[in-house]
């Protein structure tokens, strides 16, 4: 029995003006080339737990190419996109189906809307797959397969003890990230949130099983750079210090995603400098206090907010780059935040800088809020969830304002000269020159 995992890969922008624009500018190319060759952990995941009597391949797939799928015959796929292709997942389920290959969907925007995938899928996994698609090709081969299957709650899936990821089904030569999950969730409570909030929590993988799959992906790749799949992995610092040893260990290259609070104590980020750890990523979100404040059920970001310059400072003096996000269009910004986004960059020092504007992915908090105040712009936009498009009606500006100054902003902050700018700063910082810099932003 062939099971084909389908991957639906690539970045998608649909602004054609920055379409255009994006292909000149080195910062934004190098993270779309970035984003480009990561395989899907979580069909690697589910290829683990198939059953050894089933022959399993795993396809990335970025957009309906009818030849190259026609020539891969499979008897059953498992397809998993993102919202922003999710029109692109459908197209390829339609195509198997029509050839009478039996199609599961599953994956963040399938959970979200368990309804619409189910019109294009024999059966929709909605939530973790470990335990579920064990039991949908069960259910396959005795021919009683379900439409949706579900697992009871979050905390049913739990993150040990389990088989590790097929990072073997990879060509390692195809790609120059491997990604690893430490942990799930988040426990901040952003508005925005699209992955977290969904899935219904925060839980960590014990550290042995992290380390099994550290080896997993030795046995692929000689010297690998790791992302960590997580939403924020130095939640609790005692783990993050056991995970961090375990990484340096590996002696692997790594990157992650994490909040401020990773800046809190000396002993983490020394631990961090020495661990092989090349950059974290932490939304800040926004340059000024006032907008964050919200955003977050506890409003623990808009408290973070005095501490934002000395954190980049200290992770980065240390050899560790930050890749600043900030979220463009939250209801306090006016068309000023693009400058004052613009300053903070430029006077924080931070080496890598993400700008993208909010987006109300379906099913999250923000979507039912600016639906419930009619400021969505349309009724269904999901190839729109790309992070780069906008798609409801800001409160203190137009969409346009908003639009043109994403462009602005990329315009300004991913030239090569202000990306070479950056780098260069950075090392200096690394070099120790920077230490006693005063750590302020110039007033508006
Ligand atoms: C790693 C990552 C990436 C990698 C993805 C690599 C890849 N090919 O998968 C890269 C860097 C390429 C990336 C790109 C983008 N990302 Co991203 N990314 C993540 C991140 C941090 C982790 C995803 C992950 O690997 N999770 C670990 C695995 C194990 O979990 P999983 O994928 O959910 O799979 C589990 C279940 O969903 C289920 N499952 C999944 N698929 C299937 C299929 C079947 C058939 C079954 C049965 C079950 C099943 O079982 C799995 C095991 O439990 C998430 C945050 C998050 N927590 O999801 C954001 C996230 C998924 N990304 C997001 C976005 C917006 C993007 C981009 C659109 C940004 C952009 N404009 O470029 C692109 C989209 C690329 C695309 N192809 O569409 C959003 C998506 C929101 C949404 N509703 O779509 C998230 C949630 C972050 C956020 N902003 O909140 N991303």
């Amino acid at each position: 029995m062939r099971v084909g995992l389908i991957a639906v890969s690539g970045v998608r922008v649909v602004n054609e003006r920055l379409v255009r624009l994006g292909v000149t500018l080195p910062g934004f190319v190098e993270r779309a080339r970035v984003i480009a060759s990561m395989p899907s952990l979580g069909l690697l995941t589910l290829a683990a737990v198939t059953p050894p009597e089933y022959d399993v391949s795993y396809v990335e797939c970025p957009e309906l190419d009818a030849d190259a799928l026609a020539s891969r015959d499979f008897d059953i796929v498992a397809v998993s996109s993102f919202t922003a292709k999710a029109d692109v997942m459908y197209a390829i389920a339609d195509f198997y189906r029509a050839r009478g290959t039996t199609v599961v969907l599953g994956g963040l925007h399938c959970t979200l809307l368990p309804d619409e995938a189910a019109t294009h899928a024999d059966a929709v996994v909605v939530g973790e797959g470990e335990l579920l698609w064990p039991r949908v090709l069960d259910d396959w081969r005795a021919g009683r397969l379900q439409r949706v299957y579900r697992n009871g709650s979050f905390q049913d899936v739990a993150l040990g003890d389990r088989p590790v990821p097929r990072y073997d089904l990879l060509d390692p030569a195809a790609y120059n990230r491997f990604p690893i999950q430490t942990s799930r969730g988040c426990p901040l409570d952003c508005e925005f949130c699209a992955a977290s909030k969904i899935f219904g929590g925060y839980k960590r993988k014990p550290i042995e099983q992290v380390a099994r799959e550290l080896a997993a992906i030795a046995t692929v790749a000689k010297h690998p750079f790791v992302e960590l799949a997580d939403d924020n992995t130095f939640v609790e610092k005692r783990w993050s210090r056991q995970l961090v040893a375990t990484l340096a260990a590996a002696q692997v290259h790594w990157f992650t995603e994490t909040d401020v609070s990773v800046a809190e104590g000396p002993s983490l980020l020394d631990a961090l400098a020495d661990s092989g750890c090349r950059q974290v990523l932490i939304g800040f979100e926004s340059p000024d206090r006032e907008s964050l404040a919200g955003i977050e059920a506890h409003d623990w970001k808009a408290r973070q907010h005095g501490r934002y310059l000395r954190a980049i400072d200290e992770v980065q003096r240390r050899g560790v780059s930050v890749n600043g996000c900030f979220i463009l269009g939250l209801d306090q910004h006016t068309p000023d935040v693009f400058s004052a986004v613009e300053r903070f960059v430029k006077a924080s020092g931070l080496m890598e800088v993400q700008v993208t504007v909010l987006t109300p992915f379906p099913g999250t908090a923000l979507y039912r809020r600016l639906r419930a105040e009619g400021r969505l712009l349309r009724e269904q936009y999901w190839d729109r969830c790309t992070l780069f498009d906008v798609n409801y009606r800001p409160k203190r500006m137009s969409v346009e304002d908003l639009e043109q100054g994403l462009e602005y902003l990329m315009g300004a902050l991913y030239t090569a000269q202000e990306v070479e700018r950056r780098r260069r700063l950075y090392l200096d910082a690394v070099l120790d020159k920077r230490r006693n810099r005063s750590c302020t932003v110039p007033a508006t």
